[in-house]
């Protein structure tokens, strides 16, 4: 994966003037050729940030780490990850990570990369009202199947996106979904009031399975659910996902369990 970090002084400055931040004139440039799961490290005004990822960037869900890091040991109060693909404009959902909390060791959260390619993520370590740091990181986002983008009218757009266990296998599947809903294509907010139904199906068979638990909403736009494959090969998931109102869109997912 070709992943590298640059901050250009106009860009730190033009969002430093955005947050109405104060007491920031670093122009600190840093390009570090990195390990695979390093996205980025740089300094700026003597904060080091480390930015890294479990797994190589792809459409869907991507667990992100942030550790900020000062000679004087300052903690930081809040740590926040925008996103932005600047050749289109638009963002995506950062997510709440699926399996631990937002703030540890490090600040963990979930990027749903909509499309794959060039993206920013602009992250900002605020140690008060008055002291914080940008960064902005330069990544790429391979291909993947695992992210749905519905219009609903001309207003609203919703982003669904299958996050599977991180290898299919016979028997019981921990599956999740996001779904998001934006009406800017900047702003992302969770959606709660979905109720899913999941099939799985084996289509050069034509049967699906038993044992499957449909998913129900754990967190903040996340649910969460269990598919049963009951034999390898080429599998779909479909999942009708509907509002109080009525069926909101039916979505088919290609699973291939080894
Ligand atoms: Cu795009």
């Amino acid at each position: 994966m070709k992943t590298y970090a640059f901050l250009p002084l106009n860009a730190i400055m033009i969002i430093m003037v955005i947050l109405g931040s104060t007491g920031c004139g670093s122009d600190n440039n840093t390009v570090t050729p990195a390990p695979t799961d390093v996205l980025g490290v740089t300094t700026v005004d003597g904060t080091t940030i480390r930015l890294t990822s479990g797994a190589p960037l792809r459409v869907g869900y991507s667990a992100i780490a942030v550790k900020a890091q000062r000679p004087d040991g300052a903690k930081p109060q809040k740590i926040t990850v925008r996103t932005v693909m600047p050749s289109h404009g638009h963002g995506c959902p950062v997510t709440k990570p699926i399996d631990g909390p937002m703030y540890g060791d490090t600040y963990r959260c979930g990027i749903i990369f909509g499309m794959p390619g060039s993206w920013q993520l602009h992250t900002t370590i605020r140690y008060s009202d008055s002291d914080s740091v940008v960064a902005v990181f330069a990544v790429t986002v391979d291909a993947s199947d695992l992210v749905r983008n519905i219009r609903v009218d001309d207003e609203r757009g919703y982003v669904v996106t299958m996050i599977p266990p991180p290898t299919w296998k016979i028997g019981a599947n921990d599956v999740h979904f996001y779904v998001y809903q934006t009406s800017d294509v900047r702003e992302y907010q969770p959606v709660d009031d979905c109720t899913m139904e999941i099939t799985p199906w084996m289509p050069s068979m034509g049967h699906g399975s038993v044992g499957n638990i449909q998913p129900t909403r754990i967190e903040d736009g996340l649910y969460k659910g269990s598919v049963n494959f009951s034999m390898s090969g080429a599998w779909t998931i479909t999942n009708l996902i509907s509002k109080p109102y009525g069926i909101l869109t039916n979505l088919t997912f290609d699973v291939a369990v080894p």
